[in-house]
């Protein structure tokens, strides 16, 4: 695949500051499609400086002219849409036309909103005697995972030109491709020179540079906790914000009289969606004892009917992780009814759709995140019970609660520690604020929440 073999910087592609690259990799057959330059601190340093340079202007910009802006952007990834969809299915494996619904329709809906609340925010308001202004907070790092590759930059990038700021991306080293073709996106569409900026490389080399640099204002990052937490203790250390968005472990709580086939359905489809690597599935499912064997019995022939049509898991890396999740469920005396730790092909990082019964809230498979395709069912008497399980693990991003009583599964809801609950299924809404409670994260993407990061507050008392 066409890649490009230099960092976007100031408004043109410049060649990297060292020779060492980053082979980017079919996750189907295992060929190697591209490669991309492995950036070092000396990159992330210029694609800074230039984002310092560009920041007054950019700020100064009236909101409309930078909401202008974002919607020539927004037009951009709809003009490009089948290459979007083809380049996050080469990188990410992903079925074509789940590329063409999620990766690519997802991001376009986020831009598009940020376009139309770049011009419509409240940046100023006034408080008794005070004007409070809302003003950029200067230089966003940007670190996204390859999951929802260009979901996880558009949802970090367009809210933070929104709000004035310039950017810096150092996109995960599975999924560059389309960082390049956002970059490309960004100079067709007028971005001036500086406000975007793309520098690609690994983590432990680029991404801690970008995240320990002083011209930074504020790191923004979605990606494992292990990482997280190592930098939400830089940002704290430089007393920097910081908005993390990190693992989840969410709960699907069935209530009794949910339609259950309709829960279990849309359940087994939530967490098999993206092959399980969506950090807001629905891993842990929670039905009624006198309902379980009804609902495990749905659940194991949904699976089944999934085979390898769901896509193989990014890298080798992952798949040797989420199998030794899976034989780690059956040595802790979990049923397994549908998948297991064998491939279903010899060629690709594919695993079988795989579901567990029996599982109780103790073991790993239902403590910690698997990313693959991979649900827990788990088994309880009454709603305090399913409530302690729901809220019993250190993550706290999603979940969802069904019941025939609406009510009741808003009363429920009200209850679990958790940043997003679909109620009866739920319709994703790009403006809902999105991210977590615990260590699932600090602060929310998306809307004018999402926004409202890449603000800080000063008041002008008269
Ligand atoms: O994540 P990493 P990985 C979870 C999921 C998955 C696990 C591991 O459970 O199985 O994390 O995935 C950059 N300083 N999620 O190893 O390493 C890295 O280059 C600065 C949940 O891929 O956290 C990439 O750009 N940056 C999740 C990004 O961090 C560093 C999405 C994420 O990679 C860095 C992905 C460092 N020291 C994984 N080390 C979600 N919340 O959606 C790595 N990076």
């Amino acid at each position: 695949m066409k890649a490009h073999d230099g960092m976007y910087i100031d408004g043109a592609w410049r060649p990297a500051a060292g020779a060492d690259t980053i082979a980017v990799v079919d996750p189907v057959d295992e060929q190697v499609i591209a490669h991309v330059p492995a950036g070092t601190a000396e990159d992330i340093d210029a694609a800074v400086r230039a984002a310092r340079a560009a920041l007054p202007g950019w700020a100064a910009t009236p909101p409309a002219e930078r909401a202008a802006v974002i919607g020539a952007l927004r037009d951009v990834l709809v003009a490009r849409k089948d290459e979007i969809a083809e380049t996050v299915t080469a990188e990410l494996g992903s079925p074509l036309p789940f590329s063409q619904a999620v990766h690519a329709g997802v991001p376009i809906a986020v831009a598009g909103s940020y376009a139309e609340l770049a011009a419509s925010y409240a940046f100023e308001e006034q408080i008794g005697n005070s004007t409070v202004l809302l003003e950029p907070v200067g230089v966003v790092g940007a670190i996204t995972p390859w999951n929802y590759p260009l979901h996880q930059i558009v949802a970090k990038a367009a809210p933070a030109l929104a709000a004035g700021c310039t950017v810096v991306l150092k996109p995960a080293e599975d999924t560059p491709l389309v960082a390049q073709l956002f970059a490309e996106a960004a100079h067709e569409a007028g971005v001036p020179a500086g406000v975007f900026n793309l520098v690609t490389g690994l983590g432990p080399v680029a991404g801690q540079a970008l995240a320990e640099h002083e011209g930074v204002d504020l790191v923004s990052f979605t990606g494992s906790t292990a990482v997280g937490k190592q930098i939400g203790a830089t940002a704290g250390a430089a007393v920097k914000p910081v908005a993390l968005e990190l693992g989840g472990k969410s709960a699907n709580v069935i209530l009794p009289g949910a339609d259950l086939a309709k829960a279990v359905a849309v359940g087994v489809a939530n967490v098999m969606s993206n092959s399980g690597q969506t950090c807001s599935a629905w891993t842990r499912m929670l039905v009624p004892a006198d309902r379980y064997e009804e609902a495990v019995e749905l659940a194991a022939a949904a699976a089944a009917k999934y085979g390898d049509r769901i896509g193989p898991v990014v890298n080798a890396k992952q798949r040797a992780r989420v199998r030794g999740y899976i034989e780690q469920g059956v040595a802790e005396g979990a049923r397994l009814v549908a998948g297991g730790p064998e491939a279903p092909r010899e060629k690709g990082y594919f695993i079988t759709p795989t579901v567990f019964a029996d599982v109780r809230a103790d073991m790993t498979i239902a403590q910690e995140e698997i990313f693959g395709p991979v649900l827990s069912i788990l088994k309880y008497e009454n709603e305090d019970e399913a409530l302690a399980i729901a809220n019993g693990t250190v993550y706290g991003l999603a979940g969802a609660v069904w019941s025939d009583d609406e009510d009741a599964a808003v009363a429920f809801a009200s209850r679990m520690h958790t940043g997003q609950v679909d109620i009866n299924g739920g319709r994703f809404n790009p403006l809902a604020p999105f991210g977590g409670y615990k260590q699932s994260g600090v602060g929310r993407e998306l809307g004018p929440h999402g926004l409202g990061e890449y603000l800080q507050t000063k008041s002008l008392q008269f």
